[in-house]
């Protein structure tokens, strides 16, 4: 499993080191400010949350008399934190089983990584000693649906699958009664991120959702968005498309591994106010770890 500091290699080695070198040993000018918003905007922290950050900066520097570069480093690293949990709690993912039948939707554009990462998820879950049942309601690709079983097979976790073009909504309800007749407590169910069009998706997932929502009481419990990290600013308004649509409890960010655009965990939490919950390191099963926002920010402003 790659360390959350080879993680955020890309990103910080391309953008944050020119953030630590800005903010070294020197007084603070006019140029500080403007470069520091350029390797902001630069990273993907995207522009309303990047004005936030200076305009929180500018008035800290004020209020506290700081001058120096290096004291404005500790208080950008501050309210980096800050950002990433605004209500000073942390988003973390709670095994803990406390409810008969516990139903996890994933949610997302293709591609970002959801078919991945609900592997990785399964996998989590069964190692904290759950019984995982997977449902494919991705029908619309036959290769979607075959993907997904491949990972149960491998996990041996049992996957629910209807035929190619099959109604998702009734895959969701088979896999729904599945669990309950093979007294499994997690449901995780697997999405399309395409249809014709971006309407028809949404009704789809509505309908799933409400197809859930009927079978299970208060489900889905979690419905987790999935962001592929690498389409930066882009990735959020396909977020809010999908928050709009059905509700989205948690982000799990993907492909962190492969961009410098690390940034955009920022712009995600600050203008969705969506919490991170998990992010994806790489390819592998074990390649999806817990959100730790303060260690999020150690790794960017780390030494190489
Ligand atoms: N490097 C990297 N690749 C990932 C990650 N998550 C998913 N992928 C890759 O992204 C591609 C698309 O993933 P998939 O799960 O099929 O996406 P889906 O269409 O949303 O279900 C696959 O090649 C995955 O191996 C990640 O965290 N890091
Ligand atoms: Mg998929």
């Amino acid at each position: 499993m790659a360390s959350l500091r080879e993680t955020l290699a890309r990103t910080r080695t391309s953008i944050f080191s020119k953030v630590q070198a800005l903010l070294g040993q020197s007084d603070i000018t006019a140029e500080t400010w403007e470069d520091l918003e350029a390797l902001l905007l630069q990273a993907d922290v995207g522009v309303s949350t990047t004005e936030k950050l200076l305009e929180r900066l500018r008035v800290r520097a004020n209020a506290e008399g700081i001058t120096r570069a290096e004291r404005l480093r500790e208080a950008l690293q501050q309210e980096l934190r800050a950002v990433l949990s605004p209500n000073g709690a942390l988003a973390q993912p709670d095994y803990a089983r406390k409810r008969l039948l516990e139903v996890i939707l994933v949610v997302g554009v293709n591609g970002s990584g959801k078919t991945t990462s609900i592997a990785k998820l399964a996998k989590r879950y069964r190692d904290h000693g759950r019984s995982v049942l997977l449902a494919a309601c991705d029908t619309f690709r036959a290769a979607a649906i075959d993907q997904l079983q491949i990972w149960g097979e491998r996990l041996g976790v049992p996957v629910i699958a209807g035929a190619p073009n099959a109604d998702p909504g009734a895959v969701a309800f088979d896999a729904v009664q599945a669990a309950f007749a093979r007294k499994c407590d997690t449901l995780i169910v697997d999405t399309a991120g395409r249809l014709h069009t971006k309407h028809n998706l949404m009704q789809e997932l509505k309908k799933v959702r409400n197809v859930l929502n009927r079978a299970v009481h208060e489900a889905p419990h979690q419905t987790l968005l999935v962001i592929d990290a690498t389409n930066g600013q882009n990735a959020l308004n396909q977020a809010k498309g999908f928050a709009e649509a059905v509700g989205v409890t948690g982000v799990i960010l993907t492909k962190l591994d492969g961009t410098p655009k690390g940034g955009v965990a920022f712009a995600i939490v600050d203008t969705l106010g969506i919490p991170i919950i998990y992010l994806g390191t790489g390819e592998k099963l074990d390649d999806l770890e817990p959100f730790d926002p303060d260690a999020f920010v150690r790794a960017l402003f780390e030494n190489d």
